[in-house]
């Protein structure tokens, strides 16, 4: 069956509202650097990377052949017990690239379950330093650390938590979330304000003992809720409570690792290291699913005890290092260092940031947010309509201009790619002007 013929009701879509979806789809068919193709032969420009993922642009010559080259050589092997040469190259360059200390990596297939790998080792690591009583778990209102139970209880998106508040893990709590338009609305990068917001730890140092909390997960830069940059000082003070109580620090960087912030991690770009890093998107641009978890050497120390013969961590996936996955994210760090990517990407921010910032007077615009490449322009809700503004506005995007953007509700989000064109970049933003004039 050809698939113009094919019964698209089969398909229960990701994170999208299917019946409306299905009233009349946007399919992709095709991709090529900066745009996608559509089946009818339409180009549209692709503002958001991928999902984040595709900073290098589509279908990336060299990931390409070197993911045909390992699918014909090794398509698959065994991850426990023996492993592939690719594997362990990854490994090897990963933690060469992460902060100094990070020397240790877990492969996982996304940023899920490399969130919930972060948080068993995080219990795992205490438990094996004989502190198992540190069982609490900490993250943040509005953060987002994927969709399994872990992540998901650990983060602070509301819709995701609702219809599973009875079933979220037990003993995580939150702190408050770092928005302010009081004081930060139209803030260029950094926000001045908030750094005390970070006490919030020490709030529920107070409240459960420092000694009994395990882990504090945060995303550097807070990503699926509409661009957060923490603000000035924020991570830093995060980092003193923890370590002024023993508690681990993990970053998500499944968003912000791998050239988004203009550095291999957010953490480079803030001056802050944590203690575990979670990665995902950019690793193998988004090519073939991949995660890793990088952590601190204490950290892989602590399970190396007991019998040698014994498992360590009882933790792991079927297609944990998956060599054609591992052959993708070679070949992107390859093309990260010889196109110098990073280096890119941070010559674009001032255009990027100046291009947002543009919409500051907009009649519909109450908040314009940037950090490295990751933007976002955040629309007042219609009366008694959240998130049909934002909506109506990524389906004219993608209609009438051949542009996708994505949105949260309101808030439209961006994620150009590393090495954008600036020429197309401009008229990415001059079609969503054109589309903001013209919905109500
Ligand atoms: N952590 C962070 C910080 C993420 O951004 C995940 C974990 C989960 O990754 P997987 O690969 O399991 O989806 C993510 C994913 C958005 C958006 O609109 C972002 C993500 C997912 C869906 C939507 O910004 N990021």
């Amino acid at each position: 069956m050809s698939s113009a013929a094919s019964n698209i009701d089969a398909y229960w879509m990701p994170f999208t509202a299917n019946r409306d979806f299905k009233a009349k789809p946007r399919v992709i068919t095709g991709a090529s650097g900066h745009y996608y193709t559509t089946a009818d032969g339409t180009k549209l420009y692709d503002l958001f990377s991928g999902l984040w993922t595709s900073g290098l642009g589509h279908c990336h010559r060299k990931i390409v052949a070197a993911v045909q080259k390992q699918v014909a050589e090794l398509d698959y092997c065994m991850s426990f017990q023996v492993t592939n040469n690719k594997a362990i190259e990854l490994a090897d360059r990963v933690v060469a690239m992460a902060p100094e200390g990070l020397d240790h990596c877990f492969f996982t297939n996304s940023g899920s379950e490399s969130v919930d790998t972060a948080l068993k080792i995080a219990l795992g690591y205490h438990r094996a330093r004989g502190e198992g009583h540190r069982t609490r778990l900490i993250g943040r209102e509005r953060g987002y650390h994927g969709v399994n139970f872990g992540g998901m209880s650990v983060g602070g998106i509301v819709p995701n938590r609702v219809a599973f508040s009875a079933n979220l893990i037990p003993g995580v709590d939150h702190i408050g979330h770092t928005q302010d338009l009081g004081r930060n609305a139209f803030s260029r990068g950094l926000p001045e304000h908030g750094a005390e917001l970070a006490n919030d730890l020490q709030r529920l140092c107070d409240l459960h003992g420092g000694s009994n909390i395990a882990a504090v997960i945060v995303e550097p830069v807070a990503g699926s809720t509409g661009v957060l940059p923490p603000p000035v000082g924020y991570l830093e003070r995060l980092r003193e409570i923890c370590d002024a109580h023993g508690i681990l620090l993990i970053f998500d960087e499944v968003i912000t690792a791998f050239g988004r912030l203009g550095t291999p991690f957010g953490a480079d770009r803030l001056g802050v290291t944590p203690d575990i890093i979670t990665a995902a998107k950019g690793l193998t641009n988004g090519v073939i699913p991949m995660g890793a978890v990088i952590v601190r050497d204490s950290i892989y120390d602590a399970f190396m005890q007991g019998p040698a013969n014994m498992i360590e961590l009882f933790h792991g996936y079927t297609y944990s290092g998956h060599p054609v996955a591992a052959a993708a994210g070679l070949a992107t760090l390859d093309v990260y260092d010889e196109e110098g990517t990073f280096e890119q990407a941070a010559a674009l921010e001032q255009h990027f940031e100046d291009l947002l910032h543009s919409f500051a007077d907009h009649k519909h615009v109450v908040d314009v947010r940037n950090f490295g490449l990751m933007g976002a322009i955040e629309m007042a809700p219609r009366d008694g309509a959240p998130g049909a503004r934002g909506g109506e506005t990524h389906k004219k995007c993608f209609w009438e201009e051949q542009l996708v953007v994505r949105n949260g509700m309101d808030t439209l989000q961006f994620s150009p790619f590393l090495n954008s064109n600036p020429d197309e970049m401009e008229q990415a933003f001059a079609a969503i002007r054109r589309v903001l004039d013209s919905i109500d």
